[in-house]
């Protein structure tokens, strides 16, 4: 599976695209699992609030969540990895960055009923747009209507307004936003110039989706913020994850132990975009 041109020039139109039914069942199934073992691990070892070893956890009421992992690759969770490298997903982000895509970072995004977790209008980064950067949501659960589900501003990627600017006329319903509901398996690309949100859940009992975020490799060299030596190891990253697929076990012994690096080298990457203003009355 690829995605069409005429995909791609949805996604260049209204800053967003959703693949149906992408992630196999067998791995979805994996996903969860291996989710789950490493969740009772975490809340076992956690402490709350707040984000410890880049795990973020909530004490709500009597109830302890975990709410995002960032860094996953550093947790024990290989079927992540091959997450990485479907096949669907590098075919879609490398036409997307018309070459090598280089995966900058993964995380993992935890909503439950009960945690109160609203996340307001913002960018992933405000960049000056010379190639497609784009943040992947790969969903292990249904996100319904109303039930926390991710909210966007069709077009808002290609405006040079502030989050502030944009979501006050959105406040005076100027522009309109848009639901993206998805079901298990689904993806759902958004360019990170595109505003959006999400609220918490009330109904639905949790709502896990893992990110990751693709730019090219003419970009990645170009960024004075990525060192040679980074974007080395995540090619390697990515071709190693590849590989999980095409069952070549003696390459990717040493892949493997190289990924234990991963995060050694600490990388700053641009800010995302809020808006601190009040809002309207
Ligand atoms: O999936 C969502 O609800 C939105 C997540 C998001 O925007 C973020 O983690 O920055």
């Amino acid at each position: 599976m690829t995605i069409s041109s005429k995909q791609v020039a949805t996604f260049d139109e209204r800053g967003y695209l959703v693949l149906k039914n992408a992630i196999p069942t067998s791995l979805l199934r994996d996903l969860r699992q291996s989710y789950d073992t490493l969740q009772q691990q975490l809340l076992e070892n956690a402490q709350f609030d707040g984000l410890v070893n880049n795990v973020a956890t909530l004490h709500q009421g009597d109830q302890n969540f975990i709410t995002r992992i960032n860094n996953l690759f550093s947790f024990d969770t290989p079927t992540f990895v091959q997450l990485l490298g479907l096949p669907a997903l590098q075919q879609t982000v490398q036409t997307l960055v018309e070459g090598e895509a280089i995966p900058i970072y993964e995380s993992l995004l935890i909503k439950h009923k009960g945690d109160n977790q609203n996340i307001n209008w913002h960018r992933d980064m405000n960049y000056q747009r010379e190639s497609r950067i784009f943040t992947v949501g790969l969903y292990l659960d249904d996100s319904k209507h109303q039930q926390g589900a991710l909210q966007v501003i069709p077009h808002s990627h290609l405006s040079s307004d502030s989050v502030c600017e944009i979501t006050r006329r959105w406040q005076q319903n100027d522009i309109a936003s848009t639901e993206v509901t998805a079901k298990a398996g689904d993806i759902v690309i958004h360019d990170v110039m595109l505003l959006h949100r999400s609220s918490p859940l009330t109904e639905q009992t949790q709502r896990r989706t893992v990110y990751f975020e693709f730019r090219s490799l003419a970009h990645s060299q170009a960024n004075p913020l990525f060192s040679a030596s980074w974007i080395q190891q995540r090619q390697a990253l990515n071709r190693y994850a590849c590989q999980l697929w095409s069952h070549s076990p003696t390459s990717t012994i040493d892949s493997k132990r190289k990924l234990q690096d991963l995060y050694k080298q600490q990388v700053r990457y641009e800010s995302a975009e809020y808006c601190f203003a009040p809002p309207l009355d």
